[in-house]
């Protein structure tokens, strides 16, 4: 495949509800969208989970853009591609800036697959035909409106909940919801709010049988990670300190994480996310895919990635009406019972949704050959 045309969409959206982590507050979304055209017209999409600001990571909406414009596009436009893994190594000459790659990755594989008229599940190697699917819950100072939260999604059927921790929110409000629900699959994501001076504390969330406890440490850092989970018995789990397969390699082998969660723009694309998965499980090491407050497009592509067979523990991939009035997909992301059945349709599954797309475009900008 040529590819022809690249055209990016700045996207506005509001998110029905706040989410709160350790470090603010965030309603509305601003993000990327990307389609690539190749020389017989079929389209291909990606999205850019970049925030606005950069709480979780370096990148920004603008960064990102930045990098597509100046870089990153200039390295695929008229390029003949044969597979989706080539992306990366055009790419070979920029350092990071993982999320901005993965937009044009993202895209390059939904056209991949529709031009092989596959799935983009199948042309992963992922064969699950539905997917179990948790949900990310963000920090509610009221812990008596935080239980009532939970209770819905787990009447929901969400099949793991997780909630978001930070110093003084923490142990009493874990305690709380263990006591309300006794049996449900919980755990813990700190987005790096806790040091090692932490332990003491973090050592006392051992008596709720959490699933996991996730990033609890610095963003950048997998030594003192390894130093806490010798301390305690809740399986650490990495989402910030791990940007590639190099990273997983060493925070598996110095028993820094024993869980990964894995997001394809914070390891620059479907490709490495695929080693990311396949290495960890010949490591045993469980992976779970997941989530970025994303529109339909990037869910889409979580969906087709959490089907490969290591996705063994549910991703925060909720459907569409926990974030959007309207989405930007069609269908929208349904969850029943706690699973997603996998589209059949040809690449990601999902068709977009232009007028919904149109309300929610800021920007429009087209790179041709
Ligand atoms: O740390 O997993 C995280 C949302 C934004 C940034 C980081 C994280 C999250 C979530 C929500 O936990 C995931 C989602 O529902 O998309
Ligand atoms: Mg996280």
């Amino acid at each position: 495949m040529i590819i022809k045309e690249i055209t990016i969409r700045k996207m506005k959206m509001t998110m029905k509800n706040p989410f709160t982590t350790s470090f603010g507050t965030l309603q509305e979304r601003d993000f990327l969208l990307l389609e690539v055209m190749d020389e017989d017209g079929n389209t291909g999409w990606g999205e850019s989970v970049a925030f606005r600001s950069p709480w979780y990571s370096e990148e920004t909406l603008e960064t990102n853009l930045h990098m597509l414009k100046d870089f990153l596009i200039p390295l695929v436009i008229g390029k003949e591609i044969g597979h989706p893994d080539e992306v990366s190594s055009l790419f070979a000459s920029i350092r990071k800036n993982n999320m901005a790659k993965s937009t044009v990755e993202g895209a390059i594989w939904d056209l991949y697959a529709k031009r092989n008229k596959m799935t983009l599940a199948h042309a992963l190697g992922g064969q699950a035909e539905k997917i179990e699917v948790g949900i990310s819950i963000g920090i509610h100072e009221n812990t008596a409106e935080l239980v009532e939260t939970v209770r819905g999604f787990v009447e929901e059927g969400y099949k793991r909940i997780k909630v978001k921790i930070k110093p003084g929110y923490d142990v009493e409000v874990i305690r709380e919801l263990r006591k309300n629900f006794p049996d449900v699959p919980l755990m813990a994501d700190a987005n790096s709010a806790y040091t090692l001076e932490d332990v003491q504390l973090l050592k006392q969330l051992d008596e709720f049988n959490l699933t996991m406890i996730e990033q609890p440490l610095a963003s950048d850092d997998i030594i003192d990670h390894a130093a806490l989970q010798k301390q305690i018995e809740t399986p650490i789990c990495l989402d910030e300190s791990i940007h590639s397969l190099e990273d997983t390699r060493k925070a598996i082998e110095l028993g820094s994480t024993k869980i990964i969660n894995i997001k394809i723009g914070r390891v620059g694309g479907l490709t490495e996310a695929k080693k990311i998965h396949d290495y960890c499980m010949t490591h045993g090491i469980p992976v779970w895919c997941g989530g970025m407050l994303e529109s339909g497009i990037g869910r889409a592509h979580n969906i087709a990635l959490t089907t490969l067979p290591n996705f063994i523990l549910p991703g925060d991939t909720a459907g569409s009406s926990r974030y959007w009035e309207e989405d930007v997909i069609t269908p929208e992301v349904v969850v029943e019972d706690g699973y997603i059945t996998v589209p059949s349709a040809y690449g990601i599954g999902y068709e977009p949704n232009l007028e919904a797309m149109d309300k929610f475009t800021v920007e429009e900008l087209n790179y041709k050959e």
